[in-house]
């Protein structure tokens, strides 16, 4: 019984087995394009469609109707684009406005956590359309989803200063770098005709990665990317406002099932500083060790994580050093102060202008307060300069001209773009669960301006109302709004229950620990209240909630989280 149960884990998974034979990432994907008896994609290719940037959902709002008029689901993509450092002209913004407009279900776009945006409800007649309309402004979606490097993070606004713009430089040369070189997207999707070459994957391999695979590069001190919970991070180390260097940071990463202690949150850990010629060959070497080593029997195992909790971090490190014949040297000294974004104007190193607008969830849509849709697309008419998307969800409108300084502010100002919002708020995130989330177990964007607004009025109460607090909210343990680094983090386990944690820190580089499992909304609201109103009185000067949850041992400190995260 033993022997058997060994067997069994020694076995590669089903999705290795699907990209071993997918001639590279093809499958039959052609053939279910042309099939017009279901929306859907079929066997394999519901997993390889992922690796060229597109997710087969459908609205589970709608479910139980359909299945009582016995419809197939209503069988729709999410598409999701590459946009390394997260930047887009205001000029194709245009074009990805009209796209929604026309060809998807919710007409609505979605700013992620990656810096990029995603269009839901795309049916699958429209999809080549979508990547046409993608290459057609130099665009692409490419590996932002399944067992590559994603999207690649960067610290927000190049504009900002000369150490910003290289770090954008930096992410984007990593980006194009570790891309998958295999011809299928572009046979595929934009209908070039197939040559007669051999595929080849030098970096990635013909069974590409063990897992998802995530990149930043940040400029201290500001944490924006949150890149604990990277797999690889490159912290710019300057000198003379100039990058010489970089310390490298690997294995970080937030997903856990519910009650499996075999799964926990990591943040990344130190390898050492290199130098800035290195970074390329750093880069590949420790994707390599990752495709090499990572456990490809087992994907709630696979991520680097834990393969270097597997090897060790020094085993770790001695390999990227053979691999990329480059040794580290002792990190260099680093630190962190803030996360999240700076709203409003800041003035950029061409004389011209940023405005970084707060984008509740990242959702490009109308409402009855808010024409986000309406006032970024008469911004972006106008706008001779970028769209910034950051790591939280918001737009920075950057390289704005003086000429159209005072034009901007005024659409922003009356399409209700820029508002005075509560710390809490402009610091709160929640992944996009329902209604297209598979994995959804609970409410997360559609509930969190409601929750927020019942937090805001506790710390109203309290006299806290201008202290930020970092809340986030996520609908399940898999937890894309990185609720694993906040202060406040909801996880959802079952439709109006959330797992709570507490005590994260203000800079994301502490793991909050459970504080009461599955409880309703109304449950976690006077759980937070008696805790805000006990903050209130007994914190020490400027102490953060986080700081405070765990100075007074409300939960106990994660300090390894192996260890400490179940226990
Ligand atoms: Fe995520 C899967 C949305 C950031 C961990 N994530 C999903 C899927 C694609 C569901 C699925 O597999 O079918 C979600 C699509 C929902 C929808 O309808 O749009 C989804 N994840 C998102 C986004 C859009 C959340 C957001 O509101 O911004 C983020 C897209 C980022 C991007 O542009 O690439 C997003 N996901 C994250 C993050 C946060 C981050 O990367 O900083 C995490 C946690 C960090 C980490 O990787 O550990 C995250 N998503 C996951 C996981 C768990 C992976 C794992 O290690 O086990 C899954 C499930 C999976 O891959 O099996 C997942
Ligand atoms: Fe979906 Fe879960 Fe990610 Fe939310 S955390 S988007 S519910 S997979």
């Amino acid at each position: 019984m033993k022997k058997n149960h060994k067997k069994i884990l020694l076995e590669k998974t089903k999705e290795e087995n699907i990209k071993e034979n997918s001639n590279y990432l093809r499958g039959t994907i052609i053939d279910d394009l042309k099939n017009e008896i279901t929306n859907g994609f079929t066997g394999d290719n519901f997993s390889l469609i992922r690796f060229h940037g597109m997710y087969q959902q459908d609205d589970r709002d709608l479910r139980i109707e359909r299945n009582e008029q016995k419809l197939e689901p209503r069988y729709a993509m999410m598409l999701r684009c590459r946009l390394p450092g997260g930047i887009i002209s205001a000029k194709k913004w245009l074009k990805i406005d009209q796209f929604a407009n026309e060809n998807t279900l919710y007409r609505t776009i979605r700013l992620t956590n990656r810096q990029t945006f995603q269009l839901h409800g795309i049916l699958k007649k429209k999809l080549k359309d979508a990547h046409k309309m993608l290459h057609e402004i130099g665009l692409d979606a490419l590996a932002t989803a399944n067992d590559v490097n994603r999207n690649v993070l960067c610290t927000s606004n190049p504009d900002q200063s000369l150490l910003h713009k290289s770090c954008y430089e930096w992410a984007k040369k990593i980006s194009d770098f570790l891309l998958p070189k295999t011809k299928a997207y572009a046979e595929i999707w934009l209908d070039q005709e197939k040559v007669a070459t051999t595929d080849h994957e030098p970096i990635l391999g013909k069974t590409y990665l063990p897992r998802k695979f995530k990149t930043t590069v940040v400029l201290p001190p500001y944490n924006d990317v949150d890149l604990y919970a990277n797999d690889m991070n490159f912290i710019a180390i300057t000198e003379n406002n100039k990058i010489i260097g970089f310390n490298v940071l690997v294995g970080g990463g937030l997903s856990i099932n519910h009650g499996n202690k075999n799964t926990w949150p990591f943040l990344a850990v130190e390898l050492g500083y290199i130098t800035s010629e290195n970074v390329l060959s750093i880069a590949q070497a420790i994707v390599t060790t990752q495709r090499d080593w990572g456990n490809r029997t087992d994907r709630k195992n696979a991520k680097t994580r834990y393969t270097i909790q597997r090897v060790g971090v020094s085993v770790f490190k001695k390999e990227v050093e053979k691999r990329a014949n480059v040794n580290f040297e002792t990190i260099r000294p680093y630190y962190f102060n803030s996360r999240g974004d700076k709203f409003g104007w800041t003035k950029n190193i061409n004389n011209d202008w940023s405005l970084t607008i707060f984008i509740q969830n990242g959702r490009i849509d109308d409402n009855k307060k808010q024409l986000v849709k309406t006032g970024l697309l008469k911004i972006a008419n106008l706008h001779e300069g970028n769209f910034r998307l950051t790591a939280n969800q918001n737009i920075v409108i950057s390289k704005i001209s003086n000429k159209n300084k005072q034009k901007i502010e005024e659409i922003a100002l009356s399409h209700g773009l820029i508002k005075k919002n509560t710390p809490l708020r402009e610091h709160s995130m929640a992944c996009v669960s329902f209604p297209t989330c598979p994995l959804a177990m609970a409410e997360a964007e559609r509930m969190l301006s409601f929750f927020i607004t019942q937090v805001e009025n506790i710390m109203l109460k309290y006299g806290v109302e201008k202290e930020i607090i970092i809340l986030r909210i996520s609908g399940c343990p898999n937890g894309c709004g990185r609720s694993l680094l906040s202060e406040i983090g909801l996880i959802g386990k079952a439709i109006g229950r959330y797992n709570l944690y507490l005590g994260g820190n203000r800079i994301g580089n502490r793991i909050p620990k459970i504080y009461k499992e599955n409880i309703t909304v109304k449950e976690i609201l006077t759980h937070l209240e008696f805790l805000i109103k006990t903050w209130s009185i007994k914190r020490k000067i400027k102490e953060d909630f986080g700081d405070f949850i765990i100075r007074k041992r409300i939960v106990k400190e994660i300090i390894d989280p192996i260890h400490d995260f179940w226990n």
